[in-house]
């Protein structure tokens, strides 16, 4: 059974940097018309530095053991994490995105179309969030993509027990013997091996840049299909022969691709759950295109299947 630790966050706290004394807090109204005697509170440069750096460097220190690790922040990723800090506020959960952005695919509906459409009964995570939408029937239509994404990422982001480390790779899997009788080799995953992005891209070209880690019972993997980042967790465990191959991401069936990532969103190798389109290179399922109903629920069940083995 895997322990959970008590969750110790020191965010709140006030890290020891004293206000300053003039310090002044004014209603947006009281500057109005004041424009010509107006400043700002006076600063030191090496304030902003240690204000950033003192929270940064505590948390890396606090989520260096967390409950759960979601690699990745796109639609499926940051459901996952919604869905499980709003039931689980006693887990701690650090989210690794690769990219300076995180979102992943859902800032657009579709090519560059603002517009994302949702297949009933996805509406019901809208409803849940809050995200206003137009009724088509069988599907309902945000109007914006970012409204979506905007939305469940500042509801994510203000969890807690969640930290989202951007611009930050996974760039492999902590593993611990866990042979089975079938598979004398087998292992299960312990955490995640991780790395500044701009440093994961020019392991080639640099002198050796060794990365940082993340131990954890549960990793979660939503890094999406095959690309330059993507897949990732689903490939490696290809390469360290845990998965024999990969089924491959099959062409675009919008009616059978989402139904069956919700249903195959699982745990893969003992302590990895793999969600969203990442689960299409695993099991050679159709793609969906533009359709983002499966990543919302595939978040969900990702949430479900962790705080099942959390429990066990
Ligand atoms: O940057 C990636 C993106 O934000 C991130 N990521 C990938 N590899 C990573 C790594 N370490 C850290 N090694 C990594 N982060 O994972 C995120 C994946 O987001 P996504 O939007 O690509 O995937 P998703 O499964 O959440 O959503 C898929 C949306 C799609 S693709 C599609 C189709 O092609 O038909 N249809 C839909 C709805």
């Amino acid at each position: 059974p895997i322990a959970v630790r008590e969750v110790n966050l020191p965010v709140k706290k006030n890290l020891g940097v004293k206000p300053a004394a003039n310090g002044q807090t004014k209603t947006l109204t009281e500057m109005e018309d004041n424009w010509e005697s107006f400043t700002f509170s006076p600063i030191r440069e090496s304030q902003v530095s240690r204000a950033m750096t003192r929270r940064y460097f505590a948390d890396l220190d606090n989520y260096a053991e967390s409950d759960i690790v979601i690699v990745g922040a796109g639609s499926c990723g940051l459901s996952t994490a919604y869905e499980l800090a709003k039931k689980r506020p006693d887990l701690k959960i650090a989210i690794i995105e690769a990219g300076v952005a995180p979102g992943g695919g859902a800032w657009l509906g579709g090519q560059l179309f603002s517009a994302m459409v949702m297949r009933k009964p996805a509406e019901a995570f809208l409803n849940d969030l809050g995200v206003p939408y137009e009724d088509e029937g069988d599907f309902v239509v945000v109007k914006h993509a970012a409204l979506f994404t905007s939305t469940l990422l500042s509801k994510v982001l203000s969890f807690p027990n969640i930290k989202l480390f951007n611009a930050t790779a996974v760039e492999d899997l902590i593993t611990r013997p866990n042979p089975t009788a079938s598979d004398p080799n087998a292992v299960r995953i312990a955490g995640v091996v991780t790395n500044w992005t701009l440093v994961s891209m020019h392991h080639d070209d640099q002198s050796c840049m060794d990365p940082n880690t993340i131990n954890a019972p549960l990793v979660i993997s939503t890094t999406g299909h095959d690309g330059p980042f993507g897949a990732f967790s689903v490939k490696r465990l290809v390469s360290m022969q845990q998965l024999e191959k990969l089924g491959g991401m099959r062409g675009l069936d919008m009616r059978t691709a989402e139904d069956a990532i919700v249903k195959r969103t699982r745990e893969v190798v003992k302590g990895l759950i793999v969600g969203g389109m990442e689960l299409s290179e695993v099991d050679g399922a159709n793609r969906m295109g533009p359709t983002f109903g499966a990543m919302a629920l595939s978040g969900v069940k990702a949430a479900e299947e962790a705080l099942r083995i959390v429990d066990e």
